[in-house]
């Protein structure tokens, strides 16, 4: 038994997630939790939700909302449709928590008496009417480059020209509307990551397993132009974590905040004192440091790859400067973007599904189990209606569905509802079981290894064996002839049920659920030896007919959720 460490990444706080999130970080890691507690390992499963930063306070402002109050509802409509996808995270905190404000001022402190910040005097617009600073996108003006009126201070939304405050024609506060702004000086830290370049390159060069998508753009960002840069953390905004020096004050940076990605990672970390807290754990440490147990975890982290420059060279700068004995990550799963329908999805403009809406229309299961076989490892991938109806109809209802409820209707009708005696396997039965002995060796090389879609394949391949065999052993046919032949093909069929139950939970736990409870088999282990696991359900033991796992999705169903989630979210 090993020790596991997973986080997934955490989402912005400013709304819901659509599906294009959710399989690049969350449900994967899902996924691989959900299979190492199935092998009896230990797991701690982190996420939360990522609160600071101008996202958050825009979208508070357009609520009209308090942003504290904005984050505490977020947060709270985050975690119930967390549950509702069954993602089964041992704690899901907020980087607002108590516990992340003093770790993330603790690193600050750590970096600053180690030497790796420096402060940076820079020009930035201020707006006299609104008080403050304004970021780039509290500004708009007209752009100098095609006339449109409301482009942004980092972009023209119009011709996509990247943009400086300073180009706009006639700028202003999109706070107050005022044109009363001026560029004035402001005082920045900077976490100067070049000087750990050299040690980061090794750590990296050091991971011969990670994905090519991870190292590569690790790689890139090492060694763009002039190599690894230093990095802003600091922002002046009033909603975040206040610039601290560990527990002192650090003079020059009243009224500033750290920067969201700054603060964002570190609550990998407090996460797990917050699950502490919250009475669910008792020893946080144990997890992360080096110096109390964590030196035999294995930590693993999910992502999608715009997030993988922050946490294979920003976030390990923070560890490795810390001079602290920390946990570093030991593997990063990235993923590409899932595209939707011939597009983007769009959370601007409610383009393609979200997660309450997914749940709304059919239950976790079917979405889990979509998104996690066509998951968007080697390139991009796209959910296509069409495609989604072929392989919840074919997979779920024809193969897996269809297999449970012929095989338990059967053996009530002939033997009544509890597994059937007699009989003794035959050449067939045989070879069906080291058929499946070998691709269930298959499969845990594949999760083993996080091959999200190649996980899903081999399982799918598993359900096919078992129909086909009794496609081909057809003990409604048998029966006549031979009643105890036909018991023992279908002793054996009830078996796969169990068998498939406990290996298809990490994909489709609630339909795993449905079948355990079916066959009786609640708490039944992982199939190590499965000749052993199948005659593990014994004659005499009672099961029910399980109500239908999988509905099939209609044409008419299809249709209509494709013209209802093309546009505008309303
Ligand atoms: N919230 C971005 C994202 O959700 C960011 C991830 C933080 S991970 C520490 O894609
Ligand atoms: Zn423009």
């Amino acid at each position: 038994m090993a020790r596991h460490l997973i986080t997934s990444a955490i989402p912005y706080i400013n709304g819901i997630k659509h599906l294009g999130n959710l399989v690049g970080s969350q449900l994967p890691a899902d996924l691989y939790a959900r299979y190492l507690r199935g092998r009896g390992h230990e797991v701690l499963f982190l996420c939360a939700t990522d609160e600071h930063g101008t996202p958050a306070e825009l979208a508070a402002a357009k609520a009209k909302m308090p942003v504290a109050e904005y984050c505490a509802e977020m947060h709270g409509v985050q975690a119930e449709i967390a549950k509702g996808f069954r993602l089964s995270f041992d704690h899901f905190g907020r980087s607002s928590s108590a516990r992340n404000h003093k770790l993330t001022q603790h690193f600050a402190g750590r970096l600053h008496e180690a030497g790796l910040i420096r402060e940076v005097s820079e020009k930035q617009m201020y707006s006299h009417a609104d008080g403050r600073f304004l970021p780039d996108r509290y500004i708009e003006g007209t752009c100098p480059n095609c006339g449109f009126d409301s482009a942004r201070g980092d972009q023209c939304d119009n011709c996509t020209k990247q943009l400086d405050p300073v180009d706009l024609i006639n700028p202003h506060s999109t706070i107050s509307g005022s044109t009363d702004l001026e560029m004035r000086e402001t005082k920045h830290l900077y976490l100067r990551q070049s000087t750990l370049k050299d040690q980061l390159e090794a750590w990296i060069d050091s991971k011969k397993d990670w994905p090519i998508l991870t190292t590569s753009i690790a790689k890139k960002w090492l060694n763009d132009g002039d190599g690894l840069q230093d990095r802003g953390i600091t922002r002046d905004l009033d909603w975040g974590i206040p610039v601290r020096d560990g527990e002192k004050d650090w003079p020059g940076m009243e009224g500033k905040v750290f920067y969201v990605w700054f603060d964002a990672p570190i609550e990998y970390i407090a996460c797990s004192q917050e699950w502490v807290d919250a009475g669910k754990g008792d020893n946080w440490e144990r997890w992360w440091r080096t110096d109390k147990g964590a030196e035999d975890v294995t930590y693993t982290q999910f992502m999608g790859k715009d997030n993988v420059p922050f946490h294979t060279l920003s976030f390990p700068a923070t560890i490795l400067g810390s001079g602290e004995p920390w946990k570093l990550v030991d593997y990063i799963k990235s993923f590409n973007y899932l595209n939707y329908d011939g597009g983007q999805f769009s959370t601007s403009r409610g383009r393609g599904v979200f997660m309450d809406q997914a749940l709304e229309i059919l239950p976790a299961d079917y979405w889990r189990w979509w998104l996690l076989s066509h998951a968007p490892e080697s390139s991009d991938s796209e959910f296509t209606w069409d495609n989604f109806q072929a392989s919840v109809n074919k997979d779920l209802a024809d193969v897996l569905g269809n297999f449970v409820s012929r095989i338990t209707k059967f053996c009530r009708s002939k033997f009544g509802e509890v597994v059937p005696e007699g009989g003794a396997y035959g050449e067939q039965e045989e070879a069906l079981i080291a058929d499946l002995a070998a691709r269930v060796a298959a499969y845990q090389g594949t999760m083993d290894a996080m091959e999200v879609r190649k996980s899903s394949a081999e399982l799918r391949a598993i359900w096919v064996a078992g129909n086909e065999y009794l496609q081909s052993a057809a003990p409604w046919s048998t029966f006549k002839e031979d009643p105890e032949k036909a018991a023992m093909q279908v002793r054996l069929g009830l078996g796969l049920i169990r068998l498939y139950a406990v290996l298809s939970a990490p994909f489709i736990p609630d339909a795993s659920a449905t079948m355990l409870k079916a066959m009786n088999a609640e708490g039944a282990g992982w199939p190590d030896d499965v000749a052993g696991f199948l005659a593990g359900l014994a004659a005499g033991h009672a099961f029910t007919v399980p109500d239908v796992l999988f509905a099939k999705i209609t044409d008419e169903q299809r249709e209509d959720w494709q013209t209802r989630f093309a546009g505008v979210r309303t």
